[in-house]
């Protein structure tokens, strides 16, 4: 099926500003604890989760707002969940990153990795249960080191399960550069377990979609496990108030925090050598410079992408935007004002 611009956008734009709120909400201290966005990964998320039918399911890793937010969730409930309201999704026990949700048969996990698990769970009873029926599983391309990921797809391939295994490739693993730490090419990683394996640009969502379609339509197809590998980047960095991400963005005001800490360590008389001190401060000023390179000047935002092509017809897309608007604004004023929220 052609995907629908509008669709898609409209999905993109209710994740974009429901997560606009959560950061207002974490920003004033509603929210307690690391909070990860899917902020940048919503073309990869609107292009696959927006395929799926009743009975399939998706196993998520800590940045589950997006597809839980796609798939359909009460936005009223998750909004509760993360401010850790008896009357969340989870009865505020979950978070942002431990969501669950039986209806949509969709799961979370802060454990690196463990979505691969859960999506071959998912589809080994689907094999059973629910025939025809696919799951997915999200993770990050740091994860692609993790044996259970590893030993998930192997057994996702002997198995011929309906599962498509979504990397979404934001070339960091919190301050690791994966690059670093990663020996080969995913896709050929994936393509020596015999599984069709293929990369996508994970910032154009029309992209996105035709490749996952494919994957899920050779799923239902009993045809077995896809890899897709989409690349995408983290605007807000690893998580919210990233202090890479802060001294890249504002060098001046937040070196003056960190020079002191910083030269201390390297001046200090116990420790380490010398010329391992330096190198440490070489690889942390190395760091700097390459976040500001990629996460400050060579970010792409997916919805600018799409929002672009869809500027032909100005008053739809104002109407859809206002819209949607409305409806976020009425979903955190539901929750705010609600009288059982917890002082
Ligand atoms: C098994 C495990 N190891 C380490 C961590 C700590 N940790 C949390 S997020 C993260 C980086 C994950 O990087 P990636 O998978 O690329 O996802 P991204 O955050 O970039 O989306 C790490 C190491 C963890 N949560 N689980």
């Amino acid at each position: 099926m052609k995907a629908d611009m509008w669709f898609l956008y409209e999905n993109m734009f209710r994740s974009r500003l429901f997560e606009a709120k959560v950061i207002e909400a974490w920003k004033e201290g509603k929210i307690s604890g690391e909070m990860h966005l899917s902020k940048g990964e919503e073309a990869i998320v609107a292009g696959t989760v927006l395929q799926l039918q009743d009975g399939d399911a998706m196993a998520l890793d800590h940045r589950g707002t997006a597809p839980m937010v796609m798939r359909g969730v009460d936005l009223v409930l998750l909004f509760r969940e993360f401010l850790g309201h008896p009357n969340g999704l989870c009865a505020g026990k979950g978070g942002h990153m431990h969501l669950f949700s039986k209806e949509h048969l969709a799961a979370s996990s802060g454990i690196v990795g463990a979505s691969g698990p859960a999506a071959v769970g998912f589809a080994l009873a689907a094999q059973y249960v629910r025939p025809g029926k696919v799951a997915l599983a999200f993770f990050g391309e740091g994860a692609m080191n993790q044996g259970m990921l590893l030993e998930a797809m192997n057994l996702a391939m002997v198995w011929k399960l309906p599962v498509v295994f979504i990397c979404k490739d934001s070339k960091w693993a919190i301050t690791t550069l994966s690059a670093s730490v990663t020996s080969g090419s995913l896709v050929e990683r994936a393509l020596s377990f015999g599984m069709a394996s293929m990369k996508v640009d994970g910032n154009d969502v029309e992209a996105v979609w035709n490749t996952a379609e494919e994957a899920i339509k050779r799923a239902r197809a009993k045809q077995g496990p896809t890899f897709l590998h989409a690349t995408c980047s983290h605007p807000e960095g690893h998580f919210l108030g990233d202090p890479l991400l802060r001294i890249a963005r504002h060098p001046v005001k937040e070196m003056k925090k960190v020079a002191g800490p910083l030269l201390k360590s390297v001046t200090k008389v116990k420790g380490g050598s010398v010329i391992k001190r330096t190198g440490g401060l070489g690889t942390v000023t190395s760091l700097i410079g390459k976040t500001t390179k990629e996460q400050v000047f060579d970010q792409k935002d997916p919805l600018k992408v799409v929002r672009s092509k869809l500027e032909t017809d100005k008053d739809r897309l104002k109407k859809l935007e206002e819209s949607v608007n409305e409806e976020i604004q009425n979903v955190v004023n539901n929750v705010l004002t609600s009288s059982d929220l917890k002082k």
